[in-house]
């Protein structure tokens, strides 16, 4: 409902409360009310005894309303399900992608403030205090279960992209799922899937950036290789405006991935490579590998030369 009002309510310029009762088909009294209501949400709106209502200022937070207007996208973010706060955006978007037939389609958006239980892979914890982006995107690609490791890879390739759009700042990608400024984290990828032997069902994304958090206040231990865009930049960033473009950049290199053009994502994920042309430790669980870091194949996986000149491809792995 609030959403609605947004519709009318113009930006630097009056309303009156009567023609919005109009519009909306509420009395005055219940504009006065979702009036209030959105002032509790951080919308910054002026009373005018005889001109009404005007905008102000919009809140920078990452609810439907802000993040659907003026998203450019075709499918992606067209459905958002928000919680200032939830423990994993990767958890509900699980619980949700079951339900495709009851019309959770491709596309669908699970976005928070704030996560008491955010998840890395492996089991690790993801710190996702209030002023970062912090959300998961369901998607139900037509593709072979191999095809995962792409998906993580243009992810990364879209989050790169939309950062240096909107702050100027090119991050590197350390394979597969790291976003680096300076050597530190400022963001990471968890692609979950379920998939049968030769069909995915459904895949979530999810992605957290440190947009405008401050890394101190991260556990001691992972400090001195974390960082925000904010420190980085030495101002706030616009969450909603990178969110937008982050998912608009999304999309592209989905559809690109559809049409089986992975290669040209390729292409682009190597230039903003950290790990290539790299001496490399490879952490899979049960076994350690070292080498250079030569190239990333087709599918995604990592291409490394061991000392002794043997070339092994590694799917997936902690890379330092
Ligand atoms: C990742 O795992 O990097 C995947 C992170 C995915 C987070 C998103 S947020 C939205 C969605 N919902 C979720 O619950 N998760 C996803 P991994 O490569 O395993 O890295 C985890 C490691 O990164 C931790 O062990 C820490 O060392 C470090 N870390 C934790 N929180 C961090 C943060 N906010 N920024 C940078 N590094 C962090």
């Amino acid at each position: 409902m609030t959403g609605d009002i947004l519709k009318y309510l113009g930006e630097k310029e009056y309303i009156s409360g009567e023609v919005l009762a109009q519009k909306l088909g509420i009395s005055r009294v219940a504009v006065w009310k979702q009036i209030q209501r959105l002032k509790n949400m951080e919308y910054e709106i002026i009373a005018d005894q005889n001109l009404g209502y005007c905008l102000i200022s919009r809140p920078d937070l990452l609810i439907p309303q802000e993040v659907q207007r003026g998203l450019s996208t075709k499918y992606i973010g067209k459905e958002i399900f928000y919680f200032p706060e939830l423990k994993s955006t990767n958890i509900i978007a699980k619980e949700k992608a079951l339900h495709r037939a009851e019309g959770i389609n491709e596309g669908t958006l699970i976005i928070t403030e704030r996560q008491s239980a955010g998840k890395g892979r492996l089991g690790r914890e993801w710190f996702s205090p209030a002023g970062g982006i912090w959300l998961s995107i369901i998607l139900y690609p037509q593709l072979p279960p191999f095809s995962i490791s792409r998906i993580t890879l243009m992810t990364a390739v879209a989050v790169v992209k939309a950062i240096k759009m909107c702050t100027q700042i090119e991050p590197q990608i350390k394979w597969p799922n790291d976003i680096l400024i300076n050597e530190k984290k400022v963001c990471g990828i968890l692609t979950e899937m379920i998939a049968e032997l030769d069909i995915i069902n459904w895949v979530v994304v999810g992605i957290g950036i440190n947009v405008n958090v401050d890394h101190q206040k991260f556990p001691e231990d992972i400090q001195a290789n974390t960082i925000s865009l904010k420190e980085v930049s030495g101002k706030e960033v616009l969450r909603v405006k990178l969110a937008q473009t982050f998912l608009q950049e999304f999309e592209k290199y989905y559809d690109k991935l559809r049409r089986k053009e992975f290669s040209s994502i390729l292409k682009e994920w190597k230039l903003y490579s950290h790990t290539l042309g790299r001496k490399i430790r490879v952490d899979m669980g049960e076994r350690i590998i070292t080498g250079e870091a030569v190239d990333i194949n087709e599918e995604g996986a990592l291409v490394l030369k061991k000392e002794d000149g043997e070339r092994v491809e590694i799917i997936s792995g902690t890379v330092s």
